[in-house]
């Protein structure tokens, strides 16, 4: 029997709820008067009750032992629990559902190896800022300490430590609430990101008064306190603004999460600044406003005097402030909103930090800068539109070609249209040229709409995030995947199939990794980067139900996703691409390093 089951007073779990029996009797029909047996609750029922009071009522996991009986006591108690094949993606899932919803996504895994493949979506949601709880039921301490071998015996929690903000270990049932209170606010307050939470089996099935129990838990109290920025700090920063010529705002997938949207589409309108937005930025504003610069990002990075950077870090993504992106040493000047002051100056001098969140930042500033506020020069912004026409139209011819095979531009091409007639669906993207060209093709139009690779241009958050964008959102969901990326989470198209969620996939299916068309150089085996040729994918989906289909044209493509989209029917797309179309690394081959040197 599963050990989660038993109390440790021999009561299955559901027998120890905070039941209100009125058949518990106080006056036995003959014999004296007793005291009423009090109610009990256990670590199980106060872990869900800490949860749901704390208005959290999802949690993605895999179950087993020890917390077999806690994913069937939430689901009993009203909360949605939503299975996983594999914890990675339930752990993905928790991760986007927080930067979704500014809650703490909930994980739920199993001691050692479940907990160990939810961790790299803990340490995946911590770099990416996303504010996630990783709860994972762990063995027996004192023999887990003493290393006597324990069933899935691991030290959890140092593993678990440098991997994200913060760490927990809960022993006493009492202290469920607290602990849960405390995980919820490191997980949203100041830069969100990952927390671990410890519970080891026996806290589960530890018994106390109920009325204790309800007294322990904690609500808290605004998790995430709002942190308003220097007067000064503001000054600063409108002075160095004010003295721009070719002036520039970077969006950053920080500024989509503050949920600050018509602040900040204030500030862009306001100040006449072009803005670009990094890629889960996109349709924070429109990517059709005319004041976006997406179009001509190299021309604007290389040119622009100063730039106002929102919730967008300098790290690799923005060639960490300098080189070749940036044009000539010392010609920018950085401002920079973000809530975390350890940012400032991490790669590049900041002239004028401004720290605090987003939303309090960017009304400081509005109301700074007053409304005589003077736009750009013409000069610049006429010089940006140009670009922008230019490079616009060069894109235009590819991507209305309808041919077979499928190029990724003809078949983004109508991905493109389907979002702009579906601006509300949520577009999910991994993959390298997948990626790279979509990112570049698929306009977005409104905020948090498109959810990526991130940070760390991580493979396998595909239907993890595509699952909880459906569960926390109910919109359409369109997942394009690259492949070899679909491949990390694809048997989660039964999860997917199983809740009967609204996702349509659309596999890039060009036989491999960059290309299909690598060979072993000894004959051997298949290249390092090819998988079978033409694969059916759709056929995956058709095993659990679902709908698959194949294409090999982009009106074909266009046909089926609008069907999908319509019927709302988990579906899955295989796409036919031109094994010869893509490039290595996609956008990204100059970080490839490639040997130089020639064996005989
Ligand atoms: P991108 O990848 O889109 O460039 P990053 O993940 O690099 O974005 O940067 C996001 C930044 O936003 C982080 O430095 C984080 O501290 C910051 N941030 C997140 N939420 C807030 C908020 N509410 N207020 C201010 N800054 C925030
Ligand atoms: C967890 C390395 C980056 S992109 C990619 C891999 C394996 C797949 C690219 O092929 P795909 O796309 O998806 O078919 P396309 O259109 O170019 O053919 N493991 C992890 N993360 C990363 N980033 C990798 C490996 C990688
Ligand atoms: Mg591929």
């Amino acid at each position: 029997m599963d050990r989660s089951t038993v109390t440790d007073n021999g009561l299955s779990a559901s027998d120890v709820t905070t039941s209100t029996s009125p058949d518990n009797p106080t006056t036995p029909a003959n014999g004296p008067v007793m005291t009423p047996e009090p109610e009990l609750t256990d670590g199980f029922h106060l872990v869900i009750d800490a949860l749901k009071l704390n208005d959290i009522t999802t949690i993605y996991g895999v179950p087993g032992i020890p917390i077999t009986d806690l994913g069937r006591l939430a689901q009993a108690a009203g909360m949605r629990v939503i299975s996983f094949r594999h914890e990675q993606h339930a752990g993905n899932a928790a991760a986007i559902a927080g930067y979704l919803t500014k809650k703490p996504g909930i994980c739920l895994t199993v001691s050692a190896p479940g907990f160990l493949n939810g961790l790299t979506a803990l340490a995946n949601a911590t770099t990416n800022c996303f504010p996630m709880i990783l709860i994972s039921g762990s063995s027996e301490r004192e023999i887990v300490d003493l290393q006597q071998g324990d069933y899935e015996e691991m030290d959890q929690l140092a593993i678990a430590k440098p991997l994200c903000k913060a760490a927990f270990r809960v022993l006493h049932a009492a202290d469920i609430g607290i602990a849960v209170a405390r995980a919820i606010r490191a997980a949203v307050s100041g830069r969100p990101g990952g927390v671990y939470l410890d519970l080891p089996a026996k806290l589960f099935s530890q018994v106390m008064e109920a009325e204790a129990g309800a007294k322990s838990l904690v609500k808290v109290i605004d998790a995430a306190p709002a942190q308003l920025p220097a007067p000064s700090a503001i000054a600063r920063a409108l002075d160095v603004l004010k003295s721009a010529k070719r002036p520039l705002i970077v969006l950053g997938k920080g500024a989509a999460y503050a949920q600050a949207d018509e602040a900040i589409r204030t500030l862009v309108e306001t100040s006449g600044i072009p803005y670009v937005p990094m890629s889960m930025a996109k349709g924070l504003l429109p990517d059709t406003h005319a004041q976006s610069a997406g179009a001509a990002r190299s021309l604007v990075l290389k040119d622009a005097d100063v730039v106002l950077l929102i919730g967008a870090r300098l790290n690799w993504l923005l060639s960490h402030g300098k080189g070749k992106t940036w044009g000539a040493p010392g010609s920018k000047k950085f401002i920079q909103i973000d809530i975390e002051p350890k940012e400032m100056d991490s790669n590049v001098e900041i002239v004028a930090p401004v720290v605090g969140d987003i939303e309090s930042c960017v009304e400081a500033l509005l109301k700074g800068m007053g409304k005589d506020w003077a736009a750009p020069p013409a000069a610049w912004t006429d010089a940006i539109t140009a670009k922008k026409e230019e490079n616009l139209s060069k894109m235009a011819g590819k991507l209305r070609k309808n041919a077979a095979p499928m190029d990724f531009h003809g078949a983004l091409g109508a991905l493109r249209t389907v979002i702009k007639e579906r601006p509300d669906a949520i577009l999910v993207n991994e993959g390298a040229n997948t990626l790279d060209l979509a990112r570049g093709i698929i306009d977005m139009y409104q905020p948090r709409k498109r959810l990526d690779v991130g940070t760390w241009g991580i493979m396998g958050i595909g239907m993890g995030f595509a699952v909880a964008a459906a569960v926390e959102t109910g919109k359409p969901v369109l997942a394009v995947e690259g492949d070899s990326a679909f491949g990390f989470s694809g048997m989660e198209v039964e999860t997917i199939c199983r809740y009967d969620l609204p996702v349509c996939i659309v596999v890039f299916n060009n036989n491999g990794i960059y290309r299909g068309t690598d060979t072993d150089p000894t004959g051997r085996d298949p290249a390092t980067t090819v998988f079978v040729k033409d694969s059916r994918y759709d056929k995956m989906m058709e095993a659990f139900g679902g709908v698959g289909v194949n294409v090999t044209t982009p009106d074909e493509l266009l046909r089926a996703v609008n069907t999908a989209m319509d019927s709302g029917k988990p579906t899955l797309i295989n796409a036919v691409i031109d094994p010869q179309a893509g490039t290595e690394s996609g956008n990204i081959g100059s970080l490839n390093p490639q040997s130089v040197v020639k064996k005989k």
